[in-house]
Order: structure tokens, then C-alpha cells, then sequence
């Protein structure tokens, strides 16, 4: 974790920033997130080892339109760490694939991720067309990402928001009465 927070996690946020001031290019944005995704392959066996008994099966997306993952990846080594099954559905993930893969599966909670403002709408469209297809109450729904809040997921409708990996793994477990 402190390889996470203080080196790449901190790392990527100064490209983040970089990249907003005009410093940083696409080939850098690129390039820093390969590393990230590099380096999170080598602590993944130690993140996502295990260490509670199951707690429940978790169905996990960036939505539409929306192609960063390396946040949604560490979450997902949160959660498996901390006794989920977890089926990833990869980045830029359709409503149509998020409502057929809720529809069947048997997953108790959905995840969704956004890092754009313009792909955040994605998110409550499939909660939308979850509702629409009759399959919003089989699966309570955590959003997170960094343009995220709690206020927007109230809004949408979400049944829960998660700043963090860590804190997506308690909110998570607290959402199946686990915590
Ligand atoms: Co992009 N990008 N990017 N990018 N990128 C941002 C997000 C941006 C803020 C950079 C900037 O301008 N300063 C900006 C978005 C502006 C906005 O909309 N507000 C931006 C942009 C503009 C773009 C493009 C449009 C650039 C372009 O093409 N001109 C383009 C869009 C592509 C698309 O998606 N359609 C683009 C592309 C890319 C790359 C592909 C090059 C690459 C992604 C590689 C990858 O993911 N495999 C990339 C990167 C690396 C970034 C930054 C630098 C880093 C993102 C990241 O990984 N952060 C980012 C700047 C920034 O975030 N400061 C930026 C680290 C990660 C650990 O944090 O993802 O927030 P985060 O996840 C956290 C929490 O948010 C939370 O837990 C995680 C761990 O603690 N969390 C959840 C995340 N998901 C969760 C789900 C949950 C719960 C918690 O429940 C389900």
C-alpha cells in the first residue's frame, strides 16, 4: 500500500497535473500509464492475496466511452484482497453489456468507474437501462472515479460512492451487510 500511495499512486497524479498544464503530452500520458500498469501487475499477488473469508461476488466496469482502468484495476485488487469474487468487465463497457452480464450472473454488487466529466453520464445511463430492463434491484450499485462524488452519486441514483480502493472494499462489504 505504501508503494501504491506514495510511489505510483503520487506518480501518476503529477502526470495528471503535467498533463494538465500543458507540459505533458498524449505520448507521456500514455507512456506513465503503461509503467502504472506495469508496476501494478508486480503487487498485484500481494494486494490481492486473500486474507477474509468470501464475502460476495462483484461485477466491475469502466463505462462507455471511457478507457482508463489502472483506478478501477487497483480496486478490483482491493476487493479480491478483501474476499470478493470479482468479474471484470474490462474499459468502455457498452450499457448493453453491463445489463447482460448483471442479468446472468449472480453478482451482489456492480462497480462502476469513470475518470472523464464527459463519461460520468455513462454511468447514470446504465443505471437507467439497468432500471428499464427491470434489473436495477438484483445488484446494489457502488460508483466511484476521480471526477466523482458523493452528491452526483446520490443523484444518479447509486447506492454508494467510494473515493478510494480501500475504501471501495469497506463500502463494498457494508453494501452486503459484511462489514
Ligand atoms: Co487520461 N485523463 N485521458 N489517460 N488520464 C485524466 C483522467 C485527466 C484528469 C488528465 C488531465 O487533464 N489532467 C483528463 C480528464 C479531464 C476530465 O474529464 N475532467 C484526461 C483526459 C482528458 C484524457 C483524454 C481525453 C486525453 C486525450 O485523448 N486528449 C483521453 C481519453 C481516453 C478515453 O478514455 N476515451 C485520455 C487517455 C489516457 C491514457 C489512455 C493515455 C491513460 C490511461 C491509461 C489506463 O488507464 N490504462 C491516461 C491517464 C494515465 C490519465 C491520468 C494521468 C491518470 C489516471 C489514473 O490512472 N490515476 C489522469 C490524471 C489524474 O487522474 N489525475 C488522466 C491514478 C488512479 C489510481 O486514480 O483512476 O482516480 P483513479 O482511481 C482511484 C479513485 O478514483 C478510485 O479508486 C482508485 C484508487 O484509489 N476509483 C474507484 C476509481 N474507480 C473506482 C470505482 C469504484 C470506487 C472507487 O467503485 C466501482
Amino acid at each position: 500500500m505504501e508503494i501504491l500511495d506514495k510511489g505510483l499512486i503520487s506518480g501518476i497524479k503529477e502526470v495528471g497535473e503535467l498533463f494538465g498544464r500543458g507540459e505533458y503530452f498524449l505520448p507521456e500520458l500514455l507512456v506513465s500509464g503503461e509503467a502504472m500498469l506495469g508496476a501494478l501487475e508486480l503487487l498485484k499477488p500481494l494486494l490481492s492475496k486473500r486474507e477474509t473469508p468470501f464475502v460476495g461476488k462483484c461485477l466491475i466496469g469502466t463505462v462507455q466511452g471511457d478507457v482508463h482502468d489502472i483506478g478501477k484495476n487497483i480496486v478490483i485488487m482491493m476487493l479480491k484482497g478483501n474476499g470478493w469474487e470479482v468479474t471484470d468487465l474490462g474499459v468502455d463497457v457498452s450499457l448493453e453489456d453491463f445489463c447482460s452480464a448483471v442479468d446472468k450472473g449472480d453478482f451482489q454488487v456492480l462497480g462502476m468507474s469513470a475518470l472523464l466529466t464527459m463519461t460520468m453520464s455513462a454511468t447514470a445511463k446504465t443505471i437507467e437501462a439497468l432500471k428499464a430492463a427491470g434489473l436495477r434491484d438484483k445488484v446494489k450499485i457502488m460508483v466511484g472515479g476521480a471526477p466523482t462524488t458523493q452528491e452526483w452519486a446520490n443523484e444518479i441514483g447509486a447506492d454508494a460512492y467510494a473515493p478510494d480502493a480501500p475504501t471501495a472494499a469497506k463500502v463494498a462489504a457494508a453494501l452486503v451487510g459484511k462489514s
